[in-house]
This record gives structure tokens, sequence and C-alpha cells, in this order.
């Protein structure tokens, strides 16, 4: 049977190593659900970088560019990190460079990987579905902050291995920590979250719908991969959930 591991932070990521697996990228709040919600509105594809130098220079060929260090707009981009700036037409069939704090992190540290996948609760059951229908071993890798564990990172990383469980086993501790989590907080995720150091965070900066917004589940039925430093929206293959 395949196996689904977690990674709570791209700290470890070489210590669990990607070679071989797919590997589904994390940052409920907010990196990965940006950009399934900027994919699914038609912007065309996302470079992520990891850092602000690299997304400057992508700006000055011509990109849109988006940088976020600490929840706030770097100074000399024209767009930060929320998911409703995207939904604007005038992103559509455009080219968008970003760097946010831990999310584009995490993706250049799993690029070889066999597959990288766009994980959000936006997204959570195309993504699950998808996974069910490859052959490959599957690790979750959460963004989380600056080195650190969080926990909206961790509750989805468990909403995914429930989704995953009738495919796939579970060796490992974090996954089954993250499962309990998220068993334990599926009712009330909002409130579960209220404490949370990056809900606080972005609560402090006045960013409170972008929390609500990124907790909702299956607003979008796409699958955004990493093809040749681009993330793109995958074609439409496989199997979706019959609810979907
Ligand atoms: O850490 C990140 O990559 C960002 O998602 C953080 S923020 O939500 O934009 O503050």
């Amino acid at each position: 049977m395949k196996i689904v591991e977690v990674c709570l932070t791209p700290d470890l990521v070489k210590t669990y190593g990607v070679e071989n697996k797919v590997v589904v990228v994390v940052d409920i709040l907010r990196a990965t659900s940006v950009m399934v919600t900027a994919l699914a509105h038609g912007v065309k594809s996302i470079t992520p970088v990891a850092t602000v130098e690299e997304c400057r220079v992508l700006k000055e060929k011509g990109y849109l560019a988006a940088a976020e260090r600490d929840g706030k707009t770097v100074e000399g981009f024209d767009f930060g990190n929320s998911p409703f700036t995207y939904m604007d037409k005038s992103f559509a069939d455009k080219k968008l460079a970003v760097t946010t704090t831990n999310g584009t992190l995490a993706i250049t540290r799993s690029v070889t990987a066999e597959e990288v996948v766009i994980g959000s609760f936006l997204n959570i059951s195309t993504v699950a579905q998808y996974l069910k229908n490859q052959e490959r071993d599957v690790m979750i890798l959460c963004a989380g902050w600056k080195g650190m564990v969080n926990l909206e990172d961790t509750l989805f990383a468990g909403a995914l291995v429930d989704l995953l469980s009738t495919s796939f086993d579970t060796e490992n501790d974090s996954a089954i920590a993250a499962l309990a989590l998220y068993k334990m907080a599926q009712e009330d995720m909002l409130g579960f979250l209220k404490n949370s150091s990056h809900a606080k965070r972005l609560k402090g900066l006045s960013i409170i719908k972008d929390i609500d917004f990124c907790l909702q589940r299956d607003v979008y039925n796409i699958l955004p991969v990493l093809k040749n430093g681009e993330l793109v929206t995958r074609e439409k293959n496989y199997a979706l959930a019959d609810h979907l």
C-alpha cells in the first residue's frame, strides 16, 4: 500500500527526503490558499521564488509580482498575499511571480520531488482524489512559520490524511498526530485557531476575512502543480470527487 507522511516544517525536508514522492505543499494562511484562488480565477502561471530579490528580478522582466514578509506587502511591490486580490479579472492570463515568508520557501525545498502539488482547504477533495488515483507515496509538507510548526497547516495535513485513509498507510507519527488534531478541531476550525500564532498575527494586521475564506472547503476543483518552475493548473485527466 502507498504511504502518506506529514512533514511539519520545511526545516525537516532533508530528514524526510522528497525523492520519488508526490509532495503536497500547504500554507493555509495564506500562500497556498492564495495560489489556488489565483489559478482558479484564471492566472496563467505562478512562479514561486524564495527571496524578495528573485521576485524583483522577475518583476523587472515584466511579471506581475507579489511579495509578502511577516504578513505585509514588501515595499516596491504592488501585490501582497490576499486571496481577494486575485479575484480581479485583470489578473486573468497573466504570469505572476510570488515570494512569501514560508509558503514559497517550502515549494522551493520540494523541487526534486517526483511531483509538487499545491494543497489548501479550498481544493482539498480534488487533491485527495488525484493522490488516490496515482501510484506514488505522498508527503504533505506544512510550510509552518519560520521553521516552526503551526496549527492551521497541521489541521490541513490531518484532514488530508483522513481523506486518504482508505488508500494509504500511515506509519509516520506526525501524520497520526495531525489526524488526531484535525479530528479534535474539525467541527469548529475557526474557533480552534482563534489563539494560533498566525491567526493572531493576521488579526493584528486587520486581515480577518482572509482567515474565514482560507478555511472554506472545496470552493475550487483545480489541482495546481509545479512544472518547469511554474505553478500551473493540471489537466483534468483524473476522476473528480462525486460531489464536486
Ligand atoms: O508565510 C507565508 O508564506 C504567508 O502565507 C504568510 S501570510 O499569510 O501572507 O502572512
